[in-house]
């Protein structure tokens, strides 16, 4: 055999034995795909589960790991579900889908609608939106509206365009977590979390905003138990960020501007979905600070070397905090997940670190720079 006749025959075996799976036909007997289904894929999935040994055993946790979903093709865990949502929208005929957004969905469906030719428009809370979600959106050629008022504002807005059309005849699918097929796409990071745990962890912690994604992966431990898969289900632990309603009462939301906007919702749409799960679980779902977000987001990089976006860092700032109160079993196996990249939000990340060394272009002006 020639050596370009030995390396295509390899590279056919890597296609079919080794190659990266698709996350619709891993778990296709979980999902609502069939062979009409339309093959659409980035890549999304498969995301790590990190053993956070030196931030847990200072939490007093040492089994605590983080389901890193910043991992995900557009830098958060909506990729899991938006795959799904404008997949079946496609296969139903849609030529546009819509969202409502605090950014990460915004970038997610821009992507996904990008890459399947269809057309996407953006409602989002003007001037609250993180710099790297909302230019994710623009570059992918969404159309994106800013309106006057905040998320939930943007989304009784997008239900009706979506319920009513345009009144000229466009169709438009919305693809917020409303849409099943978003939560059936996003409980498979609970699939994947059993995999490579071997089992179900005690504990599930979670940031929560519109609620979707904790009854997501409700949903996935059910079917996975339901299937025979596990045994057991873990505690479900949920975060909001102070100041958003329901469950913290009395607070405004003062600086609309701050940390965790993307868990700062008035009105999440899939609160009785998520407080099932709270309840069948034996969980809780509670409120953590911006200083307590702020404080685990800088352990994470820091620590662990995982840089989340501050929303994300709500789940181990909850566990870190329950742990403090003696509520959690210091043996239990917890998984936090980090919905989204750190690189999504910049100004965050320059507010919390020291600034640069300023040096000549010499051996010893850095030498002078670093204090040696
Ligand atoms: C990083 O992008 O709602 O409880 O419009 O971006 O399922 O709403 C994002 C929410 C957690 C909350 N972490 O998830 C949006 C949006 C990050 C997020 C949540 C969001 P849900």
């Amino acid at each position: 055999m020639r050596m370009s006749d030995v390396l295509r025959h390899l590279r056919q075996q890597q296609a079919t034995t080794g190659a990266r799976p698709r996350l619709l036909h891993r778990y296709a007997g979980f999902l609502p795909v069939s062979a009409d289904t339309p093959p659409l894929s980035l890549g999304e999935g498969f995301t790590p589960l990190v053993h956070a040994r030196t931030l847990g055993r200072a939490i007093g946790c040492p089994e605590l790991f983080l389901k890193y979903e910043g991992m995900n093709p557009t830098g958060s865990f909506k990729d899991r579900g938006m795959v799904v949502a404008v997949a079946k929208a496609l296969e139903a005929g849609a030529k546009a889908v819509i969202c409502a957004s605090t950014g990460n969905t915004s970038a997610s469906a821009a992507a996904y609608g990008a890459s399947a030719g269809i057309e996407v428009i953006v409602v989002l809370p003007a001037g609250r939106i993180a710099a790297g979600k909302l230019l994710q959106a623009q570059v992918a050629g969404a159309r994106v509206v800013a309106i006057d008022g905040n998320f939930d504002d943007a989304l009784r807005v997008v239900r009706e365009l979506a319920a009513n059309g345009d009144g000229i005849g466009h169709p438009v699918t919305l693809v917020n977590s409303v849409n099943p097929y978003r939560l059936e796409g996003q409980k498979t990071a609970a699939f994947e979390v059993c995999d490579d745990l071997g089992g179900a962890p005690d504990y599930l912690a979670i940031p929560v905003g519109n609620a979707g994604n904790i009854s997501a992966y409700w949903m996935g431990f059910t079917d996975y138990r339901d299937a025979g898969l596990v045994e057991t289900r873990p505690v479900m632990l949920g975060f909001q960020a102070a100041g958003a309603a329901p469950i913290v009462e009395g607070h405004p939301i003062e600086h609309p501007e701050t940390v965790a906007t993307a868990i700062r919702i008035g009105n999440p749409a899939s609160w009785e979905k998520a407080v099932r799960a709270r309840d069948e679980s034996g969980g809780r779902i509670e409120a953590v600070t911006d200083e307590q977000i702020l404080d685990a987001y800088r352990d994470l990089a820091r620590y662990e070397g995982v840089f989340c976006e501050p929303a994300s860092a709500a789940s181990v700032a909850g566990v870190r905090k329950l742990a403090a109160e003696g509520a959690i079993d210091p043996g239990a196996t917890i998984v936090c997940v980090l919905t989204g990249h750190g690189l999504k939000d910049p100004d965050t990340a320059r507010r919390n670190v020291v600034p640069t060394l300023a040096a000549a272009p010499t051996v010893e002006g850095v030498v002078e720079a670093l204090g040696w």
